[in-house]
């Protein structure tokens, strides 16, 4: 896929993520990009998503905006950034492809735990009960099944695997490794935020089953939200008419693609297959319909060019 933006920002230091680009900036700032690319089964797909990246920026500036809490984000607004990267100043293509998806923040000390909050019983958290009846140690009523509203929201830290996956740890680990002040803080706060988050989304017909957090630290030790959040990569969204508990949910973002994968013979082994144009645009209106049942604003990046493929 060709990125206007990538050449001019090919001085600065940049570490990849699976869906996203970070750089480095001169000042000690770093720009985050989300680009439009897809995970599936742990495989990042060779078919971008258009708007992808937008959606998920968007959201997050929603949530900076309405969350009350000390966040990371400097600044969306393109022109802004421009103003600190020159190479961005005389390339208007590379200006356009980055507008809407790109953020500038501060460059915080990142606290080395994901800090998942669960009001559902899904993924690992459901594995972990079903092995031993609690998540990250915290015992749960017995005979839930899959897919089940827990009794209150659980917070369910895990540590961040170099490579792979994320290793769920007891809260006394997270305490032991980070003493109990802090821990105790980014526990309170990570519930609170999500207690907030479930109540709006269900508003609009949405179950926020979980989500996971990234904190960092300030110079003067307070807690700043860092990375994306709640996003439909960040958490688990389900349609809340069709919610039925004793089973998977489906995904309200990527049903279409793993259905069409699963149903393609592809073997999770080997390079997975580009997706038909009729999947691509299924699930960007998923991203463009999630963006507006959460903000209640349409999406700024309109569909045209996109719903009526040439
Ligand atoms: C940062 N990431 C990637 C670990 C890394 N505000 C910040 N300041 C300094 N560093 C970062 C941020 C942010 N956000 C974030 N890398 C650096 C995100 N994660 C993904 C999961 O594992």
């Amino acid at each position: 896929m060709y990125e206007p933006w990538s050449e001019p920002l090919s001085n600065y230091p940049r570490t990849s993520g699976k869906v996203r680009e970070i750089f480095v900036l001169p000042d000690d700032t770093l720009l985050f990009v989300a680009t439009d690319r897809i995970s599936a089964y742990d495989w990042i797909l060779p078919t971008p998503i258009p708007d992808k990246g937008r959606v998920l920026s968007g959201l997050s500036d929603h949530w900076f905006d309405h969350l009350g809490i000390a966040h990371h984000r400097i600044t969306s607004r393109i022109d802004d950034i421009a103003d600190r990267i020159p190479a961005l100043q005389r390339d208007a293509d590379a200006r356009a492809s980055l507008e809407g998806r790109a953020m500038l923040v501060r460059k915080l000390h990142i606290v080395p735990f994901e800090c998942v909050v669960r009001g559902y019983l899904s993924g690992s958290g459901w594995r972990e009960y079903k092995a031993g009846g609690n998540v990250c140690g915290v015992d749960l009523p017995q005979r839930l099944v899959e897919s089940d509203r827990l009794p209150e929201p659980i917070f369910t830290p895990a540590t961040k695997a170099a490579s792979g996956h994320d290793e769920n740890v007891p809260f006394e680990r997270m305490a032991a490794d980070l003493g109990q002040d802090l821990a105790g803080r980014l526990r309170k706060a990570s519930l609170a935020i999500y207690e907030k988050a479930a109540a709006m989304a269900l508003k609009q017909g949405l179950i926020l089953a979980d989500t996971k957090f990234e904190w960092g630290l300030d110079v003067s030790g307070d807690i700043v939200l860092a990375d994306e959040v709640l996003t439909p990569d960040s958490s688990r969204y389900w349609d809340a008419a069709a919610y039925r508990p004793g089973g998977p949910q489906p995904s309200y973002d990527k049903q279409f693609v793993r259905d069409w994968l699963d149903a393609s013979g592809w073997d999770h082994a080997s390079h997975p297959p580009s997706l038909p144009a009729e999947i691509v645009q299924r699930t960007r209106q998923k991203y463009v319909d999630a963006y507006r049942l959460i903000t209640g604003r349409e999406f700024p990046w309109g569909d045209a060019k996109h719903t009526h493929p040439a």
